[in-house]
């Protein structure tokens, strides 16, 4: 019998009373346990993260969702290898559930290959932009029903990761005018591919020509001003703007230096480390990430090799 359905008997005291009984077995219940309840809640339900991947072949989106993940979520293209290109824009999605602490996160990767890659690129974005309002469309529909599903399926993309390939120079025609498309319809954050290949000056100089151009061309990327929602989001959000576009550098290999067991890539001066030491998730084994590193590429590390 549910303690709770009896109403307590004015003549019994305030401590054997079944309300009371039931307060002390579920635990304190006031305002300030909501908190606590929504937190179980939170655990037990999980939370679904959708990213997109976005940019021309080889400039190392695959690679990089595996240094994120440190998992083989894409299989990267081999060098010397000769995969045919794609000759159509495929999309395709792969899920994960990772965990950490106890919290679960579901992880969806979309890549897009062959992004830009032909030689009339007219409108090559709109597979793309079809995807992503196709997936505000499915989840507004759930939404709407009358006898809707307690937990509605979200395959929305949550934030598009845009590589831009590291020319040095500044954003392509074709990329501004992807990037104002997509702005509108997601959260962008826009990288600097294979940031390995460039020196640190020319580096912040094509950060710099980056930002004149999104701010000339009107293009609002994360986080967007609607962010801002007090003072202590201005300033962090204000120092992640100064440090867009962040300049990443994926490898999926790992290498002994000094001992230490290292994701990076290694090069004739040294191993160039992809990771830096951001907590780490398991997608089947650990993962750590560069991509929120404020722009810096930790470097070059120990050679191994010289000459
Ligand atoms: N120098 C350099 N090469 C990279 C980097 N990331 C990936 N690559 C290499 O670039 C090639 C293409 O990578 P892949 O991830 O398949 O590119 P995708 O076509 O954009 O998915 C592979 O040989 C990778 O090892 C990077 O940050 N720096
Ligand atoms: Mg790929």
């Amino acid at each position: 019998m549910d303690p709770l359905r009896h109403s307590p008997s004015p003549s019994s005291s305030r401590a054997s009373s079944p309300r009371t009984l039931s307060c002390e077995r579920l635990g304190y219940v006031g305002i300030e346990a909501v908190l606590d309840q929504l937190k179980i809640k939170a655990m037990k339900m999980g939370f679904e993260f959708n990213i997109m991947v976005v940019g021309q072949s080889g400039l190392g989106k695959s690679t990089m969702v595996n240094t994120l993940f440190k998992s083989k979520i894409w299989k990267s293209t081999m060098p010397g290898l000769r995969v045919p290109m794609p000759q159509t824009l495929q999309l395709h999605s792969v899920t994960h559930v990772i965990e950490e602490n106890g919290v679960k996160l579901k992880l969806t990767v979309t890549d897009t290959p062959g992004f830009g890659d032909q030689i009339n690129n007219d409108k090559c974005w709109d597979p793309i932009l079809g995807y992503i309002n196709e997936q505000y469309e499915r989840y507004l529909q759930e939404e709407i029903l009358i006898t809707r599903q307690r937990h509605i399926p979200d395959t929305r993309v949550h934030c598009c990761i845009y590589f831009v390939p590291p020319t040095g120079h500044c954003l392509r025609p074709l990329d501004l005018e992807f990037l104002q498309r997509l702005c509108r319809a997601v959260n962008v954050v826009p990288v600097i591919a294979r940031a390995d290949s460039l020196t640190i000056e020319e580096r912040e100089a094509f950060r710099h020509r980056i930002q004149d151009d999104l701010k000339t061309h009107s293009i609002e990327v994360y986080p967007q001003k609607s962010f801002d929602e007090d003072v202590n989001d201005k300033i962090l959000n204000s120092k992640i703007r100064e440090r867009i576009p962040f300049a990443v550098v994926g490898a999926d290999r790992e290498h002994m230096v000094n001992g230490r067991c290292v994701l990076g890539r290694k090069t004739k001066w040294g191993i160039i480390e992809a990771t830096n030491g951001l907590p780490s998730s398991s997608v089947g084994k650990e993962s750590t990430c560069n991509a929120g590193d404020p722009g810096s590429i930790p470097g070059l590390k120990d050679p191994l090799e010289k000459g």
